[in-house]
């Protein structure tokens, strides 16, 4: 624990440390013990930089993990399944994912199998790379979330460097790589150079208004929801999630990319979902720079990653920025247009340094008006507080999440804003203090919702203190 740390702050600190513990599986952390049982992509990448601070051996068990799943063609799934949780406590489980003829019938596991044999077909491939770890495949979904894992090991080595990070390093940096490779290739679907995201699941940022447009044009299944019982509602109050028909959309989606045997190849004529997200795509930028620091270590050559994350930078600002609004927005890649809600991810190419000083002003005053206003009371909510469908309770249209609101911190800062970013920063840790470390908060009367002790709000909270 710091040594300068107040009473509040170093029961705080306790507190997020406790939680942490409480979440490890011995192998991962789930993101929550009611809700997640399983392993999250990008939470595991946040919890890592928590974790960095109290238990460096920890957090890099965490990230090897998640990569030990990592698929042949790099990409890195949003979910890896425990085969000791039973599928009834969690759905979408892996026989959703697996689909017809899946090796998971009961939850209990893959028997030992390779994942590759999972799907039945060459195309369903669920195996880890070849030799990657030499442990058990591991089951998992077939979607991305946005690449956060760079960052976290990059914050694990800088807190503890030494023989054994360096060698950490050295076994995720061509693991990081080829996830970004992925991401920059074969998620390349618009061909500007931008990543699309083929489910709104993949942004982190489920039901936010950015999908609306472009989910409104996902004809629902009809039967989806009679044939798949979702169980989020019932462990948490309905009107905090997405709603049904939202849900019936996202498992269309899915079901899309999973019959199409998770190919990314000519997405564009057959799946209903392809959007360009500023927040996932200013994470890839973000990871290319953490990268280029871990490539130094390793002995690779930095100067690729940063022109990557240049790259990515510009394109950001010339495809998703509307001068108009002063913020970035997503890109259905199927219409051309930008939609035009004005999201919390729209801020997030804020963490980017090489963010040209206009977008940087913009997204100041952005967050400086009634629609984010960032205030020393409140941390900055998931959408504008001025939309007429603002909506306190329901996950990513309304509610205050404590990872976003590290993003934009971290971001400030970047850019000199020093101040803001301490306002950002006390708002988020009185939050906690005053709340618990909840999944989410209403925007309002800083209640949590969602789960309580969330292990990236713990995380997170441990490094704002640091
Ligand atoms: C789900 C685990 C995940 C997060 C997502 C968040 C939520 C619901 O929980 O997703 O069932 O996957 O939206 O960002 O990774 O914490």
């Amino acid at each position: 624990m710091p040594d300068q740390l107040g009473e509040a702050d170093a029961a705080l600190w306790r507190g997020a440390t406790t939680i942490l513990a409480a979440n490890w599986t011995g192998t991962h952390t789930v993101p929550s013990r009611t809700l997640y049982p399983h392993q999250w992509s990008w939470d595991a990448g946040f919890i890592s930089i928590g974790l960095a601070h109290t238990a460096p051996d920890r957090a890099w068990r965490d990230l090897r993990s998640l990569f030990e799943a990592q698929w042949p063609d790099g990409r890195v799934p949003h979910i890896v399944f425990d085969p000791g949780v039973t599928e009834r406590d969690y759905f979408p489980g892996p026989t959703f994912w697996a689909g017809e003829g899946g090796p998971v019938g009961s939850g209990r596991g893959n028997g030992g199998r390779p994942n590759g044999n999972a799907g039945g077909t060459p195309d369903r491939t669920f195996s880890a790379p070849a030799g990657t770890n030499g442990g058990p495949a591991r089951l998992s979904s077939g979607i991305v979330q946005p690449p956060v894992h760079a960052l976290g090991a990059w914050t694990i080595y800088r807190r503890a460097p030494g023989h054994a990070a360096a060698e950490e390093l050295r076994w995720l940096y061509p693991r990081l790589v080829a996830q970004q490779e992925y991401l920059a290739t074969a998620r390349d679907v618009g061909g500007a150079g931008l990543s699309a995201i083929v489910h709104p699941w993949e942004s982190g940022l489920d039901n936010s208004p950015s999908w609306d447009e472009a989910l409104a044009a996902v004809p629902v299944t009809p039967d989806v929801l009679r044939r798949y019982a979702r169980r989020d509602n019932q462990v948490v109050a309905s009107k905090h999630r997405p709603t049904d028909e939202d849900y019936a959309r996202y498992l269309t989606i899915a079901l899309s990319y999973r019959d199409g045997g998770y190919r990314d190849a000519d997405l564009g004529p057959r799946h209903p979902f392809l959007v360009e997200c500023p927040g996932f795509n200013a994470l890839r930028g973000a990871a290319e720079l953490a990268l280029a620091r871990i490539a130094e270590v390793v002995g690779a050559d930095p100067a690729v990653h940063r022109a990557r994350a240049a790259s990515i930078t510009r394109l950001l600002v010339d495809r998703l920025f509307d001068p108009e609004t002063g913020m970035f927005h997503p890109l259905d890649v199927r219409t051309g247009r930008r939609n035009p809600a004005r999201c919390v991810n729209g801020l997030l190419p804020l963490i980017l340094p090489e963010l040209p000083a206009v977008q940087v002003a913009s997204l100041v005053a952005v967050l400086e008006s009634d629609r984010f206003g960032v205030s020393a009371r409140m941390p900055v909510p998931s959408y504008d507080r001025t939309a007429a469908d603002f909506d306190p309770f329901r996950y990513w249209r309304g509610p205050v999440w404590s990872n976003i609101n590290w993003l934009l911190w971290r971001g400030l800062r970047t850019h000199g804003q020093v101040e803001l970013a301490g306002t950002v920063r006390a708002a988020l840790l009185d939050l906690v203090r005053g709340s618990g470390y909840y999944e989410y908060f209403h925007p309002g009367n800083a209640a949590g919702i969602g789960s309580p002790a969330f292990s990236w709000t713990a995380a997170l909270t441990l490094d704002l203190l640091a």
